[in-house]
């Protein structure tokens, strides 16, 4: 109902009038003008959590809550999307002589993947899974938008070593001048018992390698009956405290629905030993990891499963994870830029971008992943009010109806009304 000129000036002066006693809002019931500072009131739960679980009483405040947006990327091929080339799982991105670096999956095989469930169909040329059969590869930039792929990184290392099968889902760590990857190291077909893997590590003096592979497992699965005893995702490792934090993802449970939960493992050598954080899993929900330094704790973006999915949480102490905003769209299996990950910083600025994935891009069959860019501010340094805005408009109605009911669900409804004799 568009308002008159006259009721707008009307409602203007109004709140001009009011706005000093706004300040001082000595009123019955919570004020109209939002307190900045929690009121000295009685407080319904809600309200207390409002002031007390967030960085500000408004998200367009809350340095930690943001919206994302999307960019498609120039420079990578993908053969008509047939599922013979997929990326995935970008790694973070560096900024090194003067370009910005980014590792990836990388498989090019002759047919598309059969599966995770048609797992025992695959063999050393039918992949199972989308990362099955894949290798670490690398590309650079120079604005974050147009990539040239640069080539393989880390190869699949000859059979009965970690990762012969495949190697998969890296990340990249400084430390002391010298490059290290962290990666997922398939020993089977992923798919046949589950997803599993430990995690091994190449080094390399420069980002464009050579990369030297270490052949040994630095995160090892759990002990038998252990949260993470199958597999050890997702490695993600930071520089915090003079030392190495490495966060990582498992698949627990699996009744057979799998709980994703992400643990912490910690160490004085990039080579390890990486001793687990006693209070594992640290994170009780997400999927792949995304996290950064943030002021004097540790920021995670907390993605797709778990109660908690669709959260950034916070934790002083990089360990205790609390909720610190909750939003949607959110990048998946993102790779931030994060200028501060390795310079052991006590106050981290936090992120604008980075890579993430789409996997599987167009649906289940062929399989194929793309990756993209994401935008986001999370950062310290920027103050984007367009990224602090809330509640995505989808403008198209398909974009709902693509989540349509499936035929189970149809016949569970038209039972209901057929017992109602509807
Ligand atoms: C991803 C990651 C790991 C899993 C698979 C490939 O999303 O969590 O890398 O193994 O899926």
């Amino acid at each position: 109902m568009m308002k008159s000129k006259k009721q707008t000036i009307a409602l203007v002066v109004l709140i001009a009038l009011s706005l000093p006693a706004a300040v001082a809002q000595d009123t019955e019931a919570f004020p109209f003008w939002l307190p900045k500072e929690k009121p000295d009131r009685e407080l319904s739960a809600a309200m207390n959590r409002n002031y007390e679980a967030y960085d500000a009483p408004r998200p367009e405040d809350n340095e930690l809550y943001t919206q994302f947006r999307y960019t498609e990327l120039k420079g990578f091929d993908y053969n008509n999307y047939d599922g013979t080339i997929t990326r995935r799982d970008p790694s973070k991105v560096i900024y090194e002589n003067g370009k910005y670096y980014v590792w990836y999956t990388y498989r090019n095989t002759k047919v598309k993947p059969v599966g995770l469930r048609r797992a025992a169909e695959a063999n050393d040329t039918i992949p199972s899974s989308d990362w099955d059969l894949s290798e670490i590869w690398y590309a650079t930039s120079e604005d974050g938008f147009t990539w040239e792929e640069q080539g393989v990184a880390v190869p699949r290392p000859p059979k009965p070593e970690v990762g012969w099968r495949s190697v998969t889902t890296t990340d990249i760590l400084k430390w002391k001048g010298k490059y290290y990857l962290y990666y997922q190291g398939f020993m089977e077909a992923s798919g046949l018992r589950g997803d599993d893997c430990p995690v091994a590590v190449s080094y390399a003096d420069s980002p464009d390698g050579p990369w030297t592979a270490h052949g040994e497992i630095v995160i090892p699965n759990g002990a038998p009956g252990e949260w993470d005893q199958y597999s050890i995702h997702d490695p993600y490792p930071i520089v915090r405290d003079g030392k190495i934090y490495l966060y990582y993802k498992s698949d627990a449970d699996g009744d057979p629905r799998l709980v994703r939960m992400q643990g912490l493992a910690i160490a004085e050598d990039p080579l390890g030993p990486f001793t687990k954080h006693p209070l594992n899993p640290v994170i009780n929900s997400g999927h792949e990891t995304t996290l950064f330094p943030f002021r004097e704790g540790v920021a995670a973006l907390v993605i797709k499963d778990g109660n908690e999915h669709f959260t950034i949480q916070y934790a002083p102490d990089g360990v205790n994870f609390e909720i610190a905003a909750i939003t949607e769209l959110m990048p998946i299996a993102a790779g931030p830029y994060v200028p501060d990950a390795f310079t052991n910083t006590d106050y981290g600025k936090g992120i604008t971008w980075g890579l993430s994935h789409l996997a599987p891009a167009f649906g289940w069959d062929p399989l194929v992943s793309i990756l993209m860019r994401f935008d986001c501010d999370l950062s310290l340094e920027v103050d984007d009010p367009e990224m602090k805005a809330h509640g995505y408009y989808h403008a198209d109605p398909n974009f709902y109806y693509q989540h349509g009911l499936s035929k189970k669900q149809r016949e569970r409804i038209k039972k209901g009304q057929e017992a109602k004799g509807k």
